[in-house]
């Protein structure tokens, strides 16, 4: 067991809304539904007036037309919101250099040791709410907890204005096992869906099965999500800026010069690596190559991309240029990696990436889709599967 941690989680109310309510005397307490385009797009964001209609982020707006038809439409103004984002992540660094930023809105805060400066955890959160309504007039929810889970799910119990603890006692688990299994992180609607048809709804459902049949089923995922069933994560607060590049390398059991192996080694790694930028929420320009020879000798070379991306193609077809002003000319690879750096939060470029782009992106995203349904081990691009022997 490790020492006792104290984490806090602080989410913006309906976000985008929020502040467009604040902005507008003529939206305030109505269903105004953020999204875009406005006919044939999908919603980002509702106030929470316009989710008693059942209205939610990612509904296409048709749709939610047809729910709420009194509502207000309005587009999305992300410059606006990226002014009151970076007004908030402002905040939360005044109380700690522990700060995990999530997308636009959220937040972790690891307060342990920090009561001398400035009280205990319970306070902490009190004053990162008061002062995000002073700078922003914006309400909050924040929740409090040993761990990310708890913190997370506490934050979201409370909602909107909240303000909910929650300790690991024998009385929480009870009840956190009575919520559907959706309420816990990283459980999408496919991966929902998949444990519903294995008879699992609620959290305790799945705390009961043990974790071993869950990540035969799920692979990285499954473990994860068995285990805060159970309440377990050691999962540590992490710093943003301390992300500075994401990748993955494998040595080959026999040394490989078949460039068609090579190739595919790449974008097995490029998988991996996007899928991982996906979940940690960045983008990345700098995609660099390391080899190591049969003989040891190790080299690394990097080219810098024109846009940022996590499209799996953007960073293998990278990789792969570098790969071929190699000279392997009587020379056999024993370990090849792939890292890409120069990482940037997705939600600061939103609005910036052209749509040219966004093929490879969406392809990205679909495969990420997969993966989360068949565990991410089950899922390899093209002939890599059989190839599969030469890996370690
Ligand atoms: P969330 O924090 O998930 O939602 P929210 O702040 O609107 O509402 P809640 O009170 O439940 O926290 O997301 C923050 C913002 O991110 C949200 O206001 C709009 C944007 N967003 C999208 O654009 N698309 C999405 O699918 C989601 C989930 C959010
Ligand atoms: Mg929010």
């Amino acid at each position: 067991m490790g020492k006792l941690r104290k984490i806090i989680h602080v989410d913006m109310d309906a976000f985008f809304a929020q502040i467009e309510q604040r902005d507008n005397p003529l939206y305030k307490n109505k269903p105004l539904i953020v999204g875009g385009p406005l006919n044939r797009g999908v919603v980002s964001t509702a106030s929470y007036e316009a989710r008693k209609y059942g209205i939610h982020s990612g509904m296409p707006i048709s749709k939610a037309r047809r729910q709420c038809p009194r509502g207000i439409y309005i587009p999305v103004n992300m410059e606006k919101y990226l002014r009151e984002s970076a007004k908030i992540r402002k905040i939360f660094s005044r109380f700690t250099p522990l700060v995990e930023i999530i997308g636009c809105d959220e937040g972790f805060l690891d307060v342990t040791g920090c009561e001398k400066l400035f009280g205990d955890a319970l306070e902490i959160a009190r004053k990162v709410k008061g002062k995000i309504y002073e700078d922003t007039n914006l309400t909050s929810s924040a929740g409090i907890g040993p761990n990310k889970f708890l913190a997370k799910l506490a934050s979201n119990m409370g909602k909107p204005n909240g303000f909910t603890v929650l300790d690991n006692t024998p009385i929480v688990i009870e009840k956190i096992k009575l919520l559907p299994v959706s309420y816990i992180w990283g459980v999408g609607r496919v991966t929902e869906k998949e444990l519903k048809s294995m008879g699992i709804d609620t959290i305790g459902d799945l705390a009961d099965i043990p974790t071993e049949l869950i990540e035969a089923r799920f692979g990285e995922l499954g473990k994860l999500i068995s285990n805060l069933a159970n309440g377990i994560d050691n999962r540590e607060v992490i710093p943003n800026h301390e992300v500075k590049s994401i990748g993955r390398e494998i040595t080959y059991r026999r040394d490989i010069d078949d460039f068609s192996i090579l190739k595919s080694t790449l974008l097995l790694l490029s998988q991996k690596i996007t899928r991982n930028m996906r979940l940690k929420g960045y983008r990345g320009k700098i995609v660099t190559l390391k080899v190591r020879f049969s003989d040891f000798k190790t080299i690394s070379r990097r080219v810098t991309l024109k846009q940022y991306t996590y499209g799996i193609f953007d960073i293998q077809k990278s990789a792969i240029s570098i790969l071929k002003n190699i000279d392997l000319e009587r020379k056999k690879i024993r370990l090849i990696g792939v890292s890409v750096s120069g990482l940037k939060e997705s939600f600061l470029l939103e609005g910036l990436i052209p749509s040219d782009r966004s093929r490879d992106e969406s392809l990205t995203e679909a495969i990420d889709t997969i993966s989360n349904k068949f565990g991410e081990n089950k899922l390899t691009l093209a002939q890599i599967i059989e190839k599969d022997d030469i890996f370690d």
